[in-house]
């Protein structure tokens, strides 16, 4: 007998049904008949929300009434995806919901579609934030995500005729958003500039201009925990009236500048990944979400109180900053503790170190913010004299601590000309830590070396995790019934290690076909999906083989678009023969930041060898590559478990832990990929023997840098390498253009940062392992089964665990 755990359905499917005429409505004004697609998509969002809403109103009364510290996640990006099928699940609702629909005349995938996803994030910052809100709320931990609920997400990806990436705005709320609450009367005031004055013997901040700060609430429901925590993102809107007298001398743009301006801080979300922009708009952003979070947390707390005793605010809350975008925080709480509560500097010290914790997710130098000093001068002048008193006092605690006075220099928070964010957060939080082993073991021996020499105790490790419940129960639904039918129970979407217990089915033939059934299901469904989507034609007889992520030099998408080249070059040439080729379908997905020439020019390069290769009768059936463009969460869902051979080709000592790779494994999809970030501990959990390691290490890495690496070395030394990048610079990829990708291959031969010439050689010799276990299917998928069997480690239920035992120090409510 399986066992079923899952929620269970409040109500029946006629019922569910009625309440959706009902919303239909009373919400929207449109009758049944009269109701399109997106209006019943709305009306049964507000229908779940309505069943949803009890248990929301409990997790918040037993929040603030309880002992139980909540968790406050500080972050600039929640990357959500599409809400209602994940709320459906958590609800118990799925079922009633498909029947209820198709009762009420549609098709609940015309429905699903009508839902347009929120795209608050760049990639895996941001998605990271929103698997971490999901786990939270699914073990039962009070918390609050709290965000910017920006009016444009990430850019809308297309191509234009010559491959080039083109970015579209994108407007998420053109049409009825049914999941945000928009509550007005929660506001929260957040001022800018002006300057600092002595009153009293007090310094007070006189600032120039406000802007109100209303929260949008999201519901974020636990799966099977009966909790529902809050996303609070929070939209900006003007104090001013547009000023009636400029509007009566005909001067209209100037009568509506102010309220423009203020609306301006929640109107984008930067569409970076790595490299930060030096923009006075990405300041705004930081401190408007931060400062009226952290005012949001006292009123929440402490309500109705004038002299709430906030010496007891670490027990109530605590905040952890998502990268180094909300590290304006640590001064904000000092200022607000000492101007608008009266501490003195040291109680208001021990509350805000006591509060706050750093996550880094990176390990490239450049992506440690850096903001120029007379930036925050200007904009936030009181919390530029906090930052440089906290800067004496950490100066004078490494003195007294005996660190010499180069280091104590190379360690300056403030140095004068600029202030180093990730610095701040090591000092000014209790811990920090980074989202992979090697990483956090990197960040200790490189990046904040001095730090963890001098303070051992903070620095700690969470490995990423990702939410089972959306990346297997709804992105796979075929896996899902299969692994609940091994296991006999479906238990493993809230304790993912049970996954576990499929092992030794990997040495069951029959358990294997059926597996291996799944994938080929997947495949097909995905190849209708991009036939539809995209009209592209993919035969799912093909091996699958995809890379998904942020364009990135470090990431090498050349690594493997050159592969590629080669590979197609060795079919045109004759050097294979045909049985030796085994059919492979590339597919790629990535956005590349506007700003960046190379990955841009990577993009166009990709998609030109797409059209090259695919239209080319000599490898037809053999080799074809497919770009979608715009890889979002959704496509993610539908691909991710239609993969044979997942790509993290990153160079080592670069990734910061990666979290695609974690959603392929536990989808079946065996990994090609270098030792950095969550790789190294993903191929130990499932085995080396499982996974197709290549590459040079971080040690080699560094060493090849110390010798003094040349490119051109490797080009000369590898005839298909060379082969490959002339057949970049000769024009065959662009219509006979010798200019087209020239700098991108000037680059490669002069500078190539990540070592991607260094690697090639390692990184084709491994295709000859891969093609031979995929030509004995059974064998494939044994050891796909055995990367299933073996990545329940990386749910993010557990990376929640381990914060909350290694940093946060609570648990569920009780
Ligand atoms: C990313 C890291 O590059 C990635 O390796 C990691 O898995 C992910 O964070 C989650 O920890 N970093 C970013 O996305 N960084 C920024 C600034 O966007």
């Amino acid at each position: 007998m399986t066992e079923i755990t899952a929620p269970k359905s409040p109500v029946s499917a006629e019922q569910f049904a009625d309440e959706i005429r009902e919303q239909l409505k009373y919400g929207q004004g449109v009758t049944v008949e009269q109701a399109t697609p997106a209006d019943v998509y709305v009306a049964a969002s507000q229908a779940v929300r309505r069943h949803l809403m009890d248990s929301w109103m409990q997790t918040q009364a037993d929040m603030v009434n309880g002992t139980t510290k909540a968790v406050g996640y500080l972050s600039a990006e929640f990357l959500m995806g599409k809400q209602l099928r994940n709320a459906l699940l958590n609800a118990g609702l799925t079922e009633q919901f498909d029947t209820a629909v198709e009762s009420l005349g549609f098709n609940y995938q015309d429905v699903i579609d009508a839902e347009h996803e929120p795209g608050l994030g760049n990639g895996g910052l941001g998605r990271l934030a929103a698997c971490f809100i999901d786990s939270l709320a699914s073990l039962g931990v009070p918390a609050f995500g709290y965000g910017i609920q920006y009016k444009y997400g990430i850019f809308e990806q297309a191509f234009d005729k010559d491959g080039k990436q083109i970015e579209k705005p994108d407007y998420w709320l053109t049409n009825e958003e049914p999941w945000g609450h928009i509550d007005y009367n929660r506001s929260q005031k957040v001022s800018f500039g002006g300057e600092v004055v002595e009153e009293g013997g007090k310094k007070v901040w006189k600032p120039a201009w406000s802007v109100r700060a209303v929260p949008v609430d999201y519901m974020v429901p636990g799966y099977a925990s009966g909790r529902v925590n809050t996303l609070r993102l929070w939209s900006a809107k003007s104090y001013d009236e547009f000023d009636l007298l400029t509007f009566n001398r005909s001067e209209y743009l100037d009568a509506v500048r102010p309220q423009v301006a203020a609306e301006n801080i929640s109107k984008i979300l930067y569409p970076e990944d790595s490299t930060p922009q030096g923009k006075a708009l990405r300041l705004e952003q930081q401190y408007f979400f931060v400062a009226a979070s952290i005012h949001d947390a006292i009123r929440v707390f402490y309500p109705g109180q004038e002299n709430p005793d906030l010496t007891t605010f670490p027990s109530k809350i605590c905040f952890q900053l998502n990268d180094t975008h909300p590290v304006i925080g640590i001064p904000e709480l000092m200022r607000v503790l000492i101007d608008e509560y009266g501490y003195d500097w040291d109680t208001a010290w021990g509350i805000t170190t006591k509060t706050f914790n750093y996550t880094c997710h990176t390990l490239l130098p450049e992506a440690l913010e850096v903001w120029p000093a007379s930036l925050i001068g200007e904009l936030l002048p009181r919390h530029l004299e906090i930052i440089k008193q906290i800067n004496e006092q950490f100066e004078a605690e490494l003195t007294s601590k005996h660190v010499d006075s180069d280091t104590i220099k190379d360690m300056a928070i403030h140095t004068g000309d600029s202030v180093r964010m990730a610095y701040l957060a090591t000092y000014g939080g209790s811990h920090v830590n980074g989202v992979a082993e090697l990483h956090s073991q990197l960040l200790k021996d490189v990046t904040l070396k001095n730090f963890s020499d001098v303070y051992p105790d903070k620095f700690t490790n969470v490995t990423n995790g990702v939410t089972p419940r959306r990346f297997i129960k709804l992105a796979n639904p075929r896996l899902s019934d299969l692994i609940t039918e091994g296991l006999g129970t479906d238990k493993w979407l809230s304790d993912l290690e049970l996954l576990k217990g499929l092992e030794p089915l990997a040495a069951d033939d029959e358990f294997v076909k059926k597996f291996a059934a799944v994938k080929q299901a997947n495949k097909v469904d995905f190849s209708n999906y991009a036939k539809r989507e995209y009209g592209f034609d993919i035969d799912p007889d093909t091996m699958v083989n995809t890379m998904v992520k942020r364009l990135h030099e470090y990431k090498r998408q050349a690594l493997k678009i050159l592969a590629l080249i080669a590979r197609y070059a060795d079919i045109k040439n004759g050097n294979m023969s045909a049985d030796e080729v085994m059919p492979r379908t590339v597919v790629f997905g990535a956005k590349a930041a506007p700003g960046y020439y190379l990955a841009k020019m990577t993009i166009q390069l990709i998609n030109n060898v797409a059209r090259v290769v695919n239209n080319d009768p000599d490898v037809k059936g053999k080799l074809s590559v497919y770009f979608p463009w715009n890889y979002n969460v959704r496509l993610a869902q539908h691909l991710i478990p239609a993969t044979d051979l997942d790509e993290q080709i990153s160079q080592a000592g670069k990734e910061a832990s990666g979290t695609g790779n974690m959603k392929f494994a536990l989808n079946g999809a065996l990994t090609v990929g270098t030792l950095d970030g969550a790789n190294v501990e993903i191929r130990e959990r499932v085995g080396a023997e499982n996974f197709f390691l290549f590459g040079m290490t971080v040690d080699e890495v560094d060493a090849l840098y110390a010798s003094g690496y040349s490119p051109a070395a490797f080009y000369e030394a590898d005839p298909r390498l060379k082969q490959a990048i002339d057949m970049v610079s000769d024009g065959t990829f662009s219509n006979g253009d010798r200019n087209a990708f020239a700098p991108l291959v000037a680059d490669w031969l002069t500078k190539d940062w990540f070592m991607t010439l260094a690697d090639f050689h390692a990184y084709t010799e491994i295709q000859a392992d891969i093609e031979a276990l995929y030509a004995q299917p059974l064998e494939w998928h044994r050891k796909a089964i055995l990367n299933v069997a073996n990545s329940g480690y990386f749910s993010s239920d557990r990376s929640m665990e381990d914060y909350l035992e290694r940093i946060w120090e609570t648990g569920p409510l009780a």
